[in-house]
């Protein structure tokens, strides 16, 4: 875009700190979440990413995998879970997890991605059976499970600390935490919205502990609710500077809050297409020491990840195949692609697909069907 548009747009500060590899400050980050001018934040954001990637867009192959639906959080922006006693309440068996596993297409997958609700009586051994069949049976599979807020309630529940809990997971086969738990920092949301769940700051320290044994982390932000803009900036800044301690975050994945079904539902209407591609934007410009900015199509919707790639984000998650927690709130997205319809979709977005593993190194082989 045109120097002077930006600076006409009263952006002129911002593109310049952006043209120098600057960083951008908490007042920056307010600017580009107030500005009416969408397409010059976006243009600004993708001369980030494609000064970091060029054209490149990843995607895994991987398959998604919900233990539990059993949660004594009951997060009020939260579908999925199910109070203890509840009829629709489920534990997959370790069997059934490996079940499932065993059932991808495309005749292989890089990924498993375990997520699920915190059950309040599921020792420590469940989790680590669980990674020792996935990994003796899929000795080349990347384990990303348990969010922070899980590995801070299963070490709970265990009686054992944070840092013991994840040298013991790490050890039964976990590769990576997932980036789920986040949500908005901020603890006057998280009193309104999931007063139960763990604190911001805590979320903070499992993944500083994660970082320094040397196990990679994701993380998100849950936007589109009560959340202000100042939390949204302070919720970014936050995990910036963690980065800046830890080199840890591998991934940033905005998502998107889906109201159906949810006790929000009728009081709150979703995230717009707008706010979606402004939250890639903002965080790209302001996440300058996390590689990569990842689009959930499940959460975003696939017209609007496609427009994402050109918005900031440089990466699509992924093949998934069975996703619960979006779908459980409504979500209109298939519940998985296949490599083909991943590859053809990031083409026609004009980018160049490159499958990768969870560390991004590039996967060679080619792509099946
Ligand atoms: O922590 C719950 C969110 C998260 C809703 O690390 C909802 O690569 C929208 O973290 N509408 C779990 N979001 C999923 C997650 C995730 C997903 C994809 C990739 C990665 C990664 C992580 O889902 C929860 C919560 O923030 N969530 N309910 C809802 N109604
Ligand atoms: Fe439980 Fe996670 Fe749902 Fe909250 S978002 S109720 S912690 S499953």
């Amino acid at each position: 875009m045109n120097p002077t548009l930006y600076r006409e747009f009263g952006l002129g500060g911002i593109a310049e700190k952006i043209a120098a590899g600057e960083r951008l400050s908490a007042e920056d980050g307010a600017l580009l979440i107030a500005t009416p001018h969408l397409a010059a934040v976006g243009a600004l954001a993708n001369e980030v990413r494609e000064r970091l990637h060029g054209d490149k867009t990843y995607f895994i192959v991987n398959r998604h995998i919900n233990y539990t639906n059993i949660c004594v959080n009951g997060c009020r922006f939260c579908a999925f879970s199910r109070p203890v006693g509840h009829p629709e309440g489920y534990v997959l068996t370790v069997d059934e997890c490996v079940e499932r596993a065993a059932a991808f297409r495309g005749g292989r997958v890089s990924e498993f991605h375990i997520v699920g609700g915190c059950h309040p009586d599921l020792p420590l051994r469940y989790y680590t059976d669980l990674l020792s069949a996935l990994r003796a049976r899929f000795p080349g599979v990347h384990i990303q499970a348990f969010t922070a807020v899980e590995i801070a309630h299963i070490a709970r529940v265990e009686g054992i600390t944070v840092e013991e809990c994840l040298i013991r997971l790490r050890e039964a086969g976990l590769g990576s935490l997932p980036g789920g738990g986040a949500e908005v920092f901020s603890p006057r949301v998280r009193a309104e919205l999931c007063p139960l769940k763990l604190p911001g700051d805590d979320w903070l320290d499992v993944a500083r502990t994660a970082h320094r044994l040397g196990i990679r982390t994701n993380c998100t932000l849950l936007y589109g609710h009560i959340e202000t803009p100042e939390e949204v900036v302070d919720h970014l800044l936050r995990l910036r500077a963690l980065q800046d301690e830890t080199g840890g975050f591998l991934t940033f994945i905005p998502l998107a809050f889906h109201p159906e079904h949810t006790s929000l539902e009728g009081e709150l209407p979703g995230p717009s297409a707008w706010d979606n591609l402004r939250m890639i934007a903002v965080s790209r410009l302001l996440l300058d020491n996390i590689p990569h900015i990842k689009v959930f199509w499940i959460m975003m919707g696939l017209r609007a990840a496609e427009v994402a790639l050109s918005f900031g984000a440089d990466d699509m998650d992924g093949t998934v195949v069975e996703e619960k927690i979006t779908h459980s709130a409504g979500a209109r997205t298939p519940e998985g692609l296949t490599v083909a319809q991943i590859r053809r979709l990031i083409a026609r977005a004009g980018r160049t697909p490159v499958e990768r593993d969870t560390v991004y190194n590039i996967v060679h082989t080619e792509a099946a069907p």
